[in-house]
């Protein structure tokens, strides 16, 4: 193998560097948006993070965005994590339900004993449900790629007119695996901390 201005070359160093070059377009396109957000918590100032939002191409062409979440000061065990559909926190009810543009608009996780329950009961298939996020020590950390948002503009986008919010809850989100019904809180229940989502520049 000889090497030629820094690029390595074997006997096929013709079919390499066209090779080499498309790696740097796949790469370029696949360098996408990024957005942070500073998590706070709802009442106990004790609880603070951060997380980032990537979001790439798959060679698919699909657009893909890997959150990645660390945030000190809630209890040891798992507490649910979702994108909801207001870029607000005070209080951190104003980020409302989870971010879901699907065509019936339900973003309430766990209506069943409500008045006039929800449509259809989507939890855990809401655009924006995530993953738990597992905290040891007071520590917590979290990481989840979704094809289900973006950051880029669509339908699927968390950057919309009124931005989204994520929100850490008390409990776990038990993913609501029941056929009808969903059991009240099987979401994670109240509302532990929040952070708005920023585009980064
Ligand atoms: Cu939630």
């Amino acid at each position: 193998m000889k090497n030629i201005k820094g690029i390595s070359m074997n006997r096929c160093g013709a079919l390499l560097v066209p090779a080499l070059l498309l790696a740097g377009v796949t790469s370029a396109s696949a360098a996408g948006l990024k957005a942070t957000a500073e998590i706070k918590g709802c009442t106990n100032p004790a609880i603070s993070g951060s997380a980032t939002i990537k979001e790439q191409v798959t060679p698919e062409g699909i657009k893909e965005v890997t959150v990645e979440m660390k945030v000190d000061g809630l209890s040891d065990g798992k507490h649910a994590v979702h994108i909801h559909e207001v870029g607000a926190c005070e209080p951190c009810g104003a980020a409302k339900g989870h971010h879901d543009p699907g065509p019936f608009g339900e973003s309430r996780p766990d209506s069943a004993g409500d008045e006039h329950p929800a449509r259809d009961i989507n939890h855990p298939y809401h655009m924006g449900d995530l993953i738990n996020i597992e905290v040891k020590n007071g520590k917590g950390h979290m990481k989840h790629t979704t094809n289900r948002v973006t950051l880029s503009p669509g339908r699927l986008s968390i950057i919309d007119a009124d931005g989204s919010a994520f929100i850490i809850h008390t409990n776990s989100d038990t993913y609501c695996d029941e056929e009808t019904d969903l059991k009240k809180g099987c979401a994670g229940g109240a509302r532990d901390a929040c952070g708005i989502i920023r585009l980064a520049d």
